[in-house]
């Protein structure tokens, strides 16, 4: 997904989660929307509160209580270029392992696809 696609994914289901339409998530409406968009998908909803309290306060820059759009876009949106950063660096790595005759079959083939 590109950047632009994910922050609409991301908004879509913010405000599909905002059941009070004010525009924030309070604890109910966050588990909602976390399960749908937890990049590392483990959340199903049934963990216990002390978990969703650590999460929902990561989030819940302010400490007010509820999360807007800005905060949850803030923590997400790091999230996703730390995980774009380690998979490029495993991917480097993967790479310098490899002889100079694989490394050019590789590009070979990445070349004809
Ligand atoms: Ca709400
Ligand atoms: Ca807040």
């Amino acid at each position: 997904m590109t950047d632009f696609a994910y922050e609409k994914y991301v908004k879509t289901t913010f405000d599909e989660s905002d059941f009070g339409k004010d525009k924030t998530l309070v604890m109910p409406e966050f588990k909602m929307f976390y399960m749908k968009v937890d990049p590392s998908e483990v959340f199903h909803g049934d963990e216990p509160e002390i978990v969703w309290e650590r999460i929902f306060q990561l989030f819940d820059q302010n400490q007010d209580g509820d999360l807007t759009w800005t905060e949850v876009w803030n923590v997400l949106y790091n999230n996703k270029q730390e995980q774009a950063a380690t998979s490029r660096e495993v991917a480097t790595d993967e790479l310098a392992k490899l002889s100079g005759q694989e490394r050019a079959s590789l590009f070979k083939q990445l070349n004809e696809e």
